[in-house]
């Protein structure tokens, strides 16, 4: 049986559904803090759960029988900022108590999303490496590269079969985003939609590595499903996709919404993004599991626009 701790968020929901669709929806349990949307509740089992809250999570094992745990709950990086200590103790309990479930060998396997937040301002900006200078500069990025030495030191010491990915931001039409500098991607579709224009709060020459969720959700299955021997990096995973700026993606939106119109207003997240990588390698991940991203600008785009007006 699978658990998404977090199953309500960005990413837990695409997620879940697509794991349900996979394994069957009785095996995939959607457990978070606040109840989710309506595709998501009426497809399978439902937990009200506290990721900080081990014992919650191990009744909820039990019961279920839970073998895999798919953590996605976090604060992400522009609330984290507003409330750093909230933000790093829901991102490290909720991690150490799933770890120390795998541990003591009552799972047997975990995922965990990192973010390409991990890198900092000395990080070399273009075509980051795998393994390269990590001076994070937000309590999200920090929470993030601490909780990869985590996922290692688990994974080396005890044997736990923890697996990882650095997500770029994450561009999704099914649920909105909550608290992320990459936001701007997703809410722009939206206003592009209903009012034909949009004021971003990043730069537009501000570039970013993006993904497209139904990239981001085959990478995270394809990872879970590859072979132990094959693994190379029991941190996270670096996770290229696509990069571009709020400049580009106002242009990609034009040629679908001819009218659209896009001014730019940083806000207190433009240093925030500044601080991270423009474009991401991530041979690593081609070389060990294989993978490649199929959605370029155009036909995310294209993607997001079909996908909201699908659910008007
Ligand atoms: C954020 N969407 O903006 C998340 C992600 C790379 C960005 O970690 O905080």
């Amino acid at each position: 049986k699978i658990l998404i701790i977090g199953a309500c968020g960005q990413i837990g929901t695409e997620l879940t559904l697509a794991l349900r669709a996979k394994h069957g929806n009785e095996n995939v349990i959607a457990g978070d803090i606040r109840e989710g949307g309506e595709e998501l509740m009426k497809s399978g089992p439902f937990e009200q759960v506290d990721a900080t809250n081990y014992k919650a999570i191990e009744d909820i094992v039990m019961h279920y029988e839970v073998d895999h745990i798919y953590l996605m709950a976090a604060m992400l990086s522009a609330t984290a900022e507003k409330f750093p200590m909230r933000g790093w103790n829901l991102n490290m309990d909720s991690l150490f108590n799933v770890l120390n479930l795998a541990k003591d060998k009552k799972i047997s396997k975990i995922f965990w999303p990192s973010s390409i937040a991990v890198f900092g301002p000395t990080t070399p900006k273009n075509d980051t490496p795998q393994t390269t200078v990590m001076e994070p500069t937000t309590v999200y990025g920090i929470s993030k590269q601490t909780g990869e030495r985590w996922c290692e030191y688990y994974h080396q010491k005890y044997g736990v079969d923890v697996r990882s990915i650095r997500y770029p931001g994450l561009i999704s039409y099914k649920t909105l985003p909550g608290g992320g500098t990459t936001d701007y991607a997703v809410e722009i579709f939206h206003e592009a939609l209903e009012k034909q224009e949009y004021t971003s709060f990043l730069s537009e020459t501000t570039a970013l590595p993006m993904m497209f969720m139904d990239d981001a959700i085959r990478a995270t299955i394809s990872l879970m499903e590859a072979p132990n021997e094959n693994l190379t990096v029991r941190s996270s995973y670096n996770l290229g996709g696509i990069s571009f700026t709020p400049k580009q993606l106002a242009e990609s939106i034009k040629t679908e919404i001819p009218s659209f119109s896009i001014n730019y207003e940083p806000d207190f997240r433009q240093p925030i993004a500044d601080s991270w990588p423009s474009s991401i390698n991530d041979e690593q991940a081609q070389k060990d599991w294989d993978w490649k991203h199929e959605y370029d600008l155009p036909k995310m785009t294209k993607a997001m626009l079909n996908g909201l007006e699908s659910l008007k």
